[in-house]
């Protein structure tokens, strides 16, 4: 039954999942000599990173992540930048420029744009407008832990770049992944990028949000981390403003006679292999899910990180036969998957059937990866079935708007009634006098 394996499939797949064991038991974790949910783990390190400041950062720095750091060794310095740019291999820092131009060309496209119209009222006009300006200052998390992923400072800092923010801390842990990988450091410098701070978990999240020594308040704190991240972003929430909480990455591929085997199990172990992550393909022509299911095995076999990804697909994948292209689109739209890849010979035809996902590929020279590294819209996209009702990042998440309003005297004498009148309503006198003071109350 497709639909109750999607289901399981999406419940065991949420951002949080990970919070609670397989047994389905919250987890505990020792860390103060008794043992605390994850949420009560963070929870103590926000609050005391908020009371206490640096210290708490580096205590738990050196607690969590067993590096010793003060206030000068946690903030990599303008010539580790620059040395690590002037070691990186000249094809390299290429490819970060070509991606960094590709990802501003297409954010700047899609700016949202200041907007201002009139509309009569009485005598007069009322002119209503709406103006939108930069955040002033960003955080943002790069993970460390198990691999670096420069691409995600691309897809992250470049779009905050794009709407023009001015300031752009990146936290990254102090690990060889994180902090101390001359890519990472690099990629930063070509992006001009002079804010880095080897700080990662719940400590870099709350050091953003509440400010520390050394590191200033941020009003925004985006990019993907592991679970100590996720649930940090969540508790700060309000007090700054966040991304979303990144759960594993996720494809649906939806494929036809025409996809082809070797191409359609490629992407399934793609971003199976980010460990976890998911692959499920959905297909309506049977001959193709033997021959997908033989092709991920030869190809599991060949790649490094096959065993991973192979342990990934047994937990998080699926190979799905439907009725017709209909139902097809209809149970990727209840995976609301994160990326999804249409794979069939005339993909925008089926662009209309389906409401749900953050990303969606076209066609079958459009793999997963392409956008995962160098198109223009961000990877950082909605996960966990958020795709239902979330968005990908983009320049626009840096903007705030102001709502703009102007009357002159004759308008407001066109809408004094109204207001008045509601204002009756609610008895809040003063609001109506506010109006009468201005027009007469013979206007009203
Ligand atoms: N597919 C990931 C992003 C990524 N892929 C980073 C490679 N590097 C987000 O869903
Ligand atoms: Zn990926």
């Amino acid at each position: 039954d497709p639909i109750a394996a999607l289901s399981e499939l999406r419940r065991k797949l949420s951002p949080r999942g990970d919070i609670v064991s397989a047994a389905g038991r919250q987890r505990t974790i020792d860390l103060f000599g008794a043992p605390l949910t994850p949420q009560q783990v963070v929870e103590k390190i926000c609050s005391d990173v908020r009371a206490q400041g640096l210290p708490a950062v580096l205590e738990y720095t050196a607690k969590l992540d067993r590096r010793e750091l003060d206030v000068d060794t946690m903030r990599v310095t303008a010539e580790e930048l620059a040395d690590a740019h002037a070691a990186a291999d000249e094809e390299y820092l290429a490819t970060i420029r070509r991606i960094r131009d590709n990802v501003l060309e297409f954010q700047q496209a899609i700016l949202n744009q200041d907007v201002s119209i009139e509309r009569a009222s009485g005598a007069g006009r009322v002119v209503l407008g709406q103006r939108y300006l930069p955040l002033r200052r960003i955080g943002v998390c790069i993970p460390g832990g198990a691999a670096a992923y420069p691409s995600t400072l691309l897809m992250t800092a470049v779009p905050a770049q794009a709407a023009g923010v001015q300031e752009i801390a990146v936290i990254v842990p102090p690990t060889d992944f994180g902090g101390y990988n001359v890519d990472i450091l690099a990629a930063c410098h070509e992006l001009g990028i002079t804010e880095v701070i080897r700080v990662g978990g719940a400590q870099g999240v709350a050091a953003l949000a509440y400010g520390v020594e050394g590191i200033p308040q941020v009003d925004k704190i985006v990019g993907p981390g592991n679970l100590f991240v996720a649930l940090a972003k969540q508790h700060v929430f309000g007090d700054v403003d966040i991304d979303s909480i990144a759960g594993p990455s996720e494809v649906v591929v939806l494929a036809d006679e025409t996809a082809r085997a070797d191409f359609v199990a490629s992407d399934l172990i793609s971003q199976a292999e980010h460990s976890p992550g998911s692959g499920v393909m959905i297909t309506w022509h049977q001959p193709l899910m033997e021959a997908v299911r033989a092709e991920l095995i030869a190809q599991l076999a060949q790649l490094e990180r096959g065993d991973l990804a192979r342990t990934s697909l047994e937990d998080y994948g699926a190979l799905i036969l439907a009725r017709d292209a209909d139902e097809a689109c209809r149970l990727s739209d209840l995976l609301a998957p994160e990326h999804l890849h249409v794979s069939t010979a005339n993909p925008e035809s089926l662009l209309d059937k389906l409401q749900n996902a953050g990303a969606i590929f076209l066609g079958h020279y459009t793999p997963v990866a392409a956008g995962d590294y160098v198109a223009g819209p961000s990877h950082v996209l909605p996960t966990g079935g958020t795709a239902r009702f979330a968005n990908g990042l983009c320049a626009n998440d840096f903007l705030k708007r102001s709502s703009i309003i102007r009357y002159d005297e004759a308008s407001l004498r066109g809408d004094a009634g109204d207001i008045c009148r509601m204002a009756d309503k609610e008895g809040l006198t003063a609001h109506g006098a506010s109006v009468s003071v201005r027009v007469g109350a013979s206007d009203v």
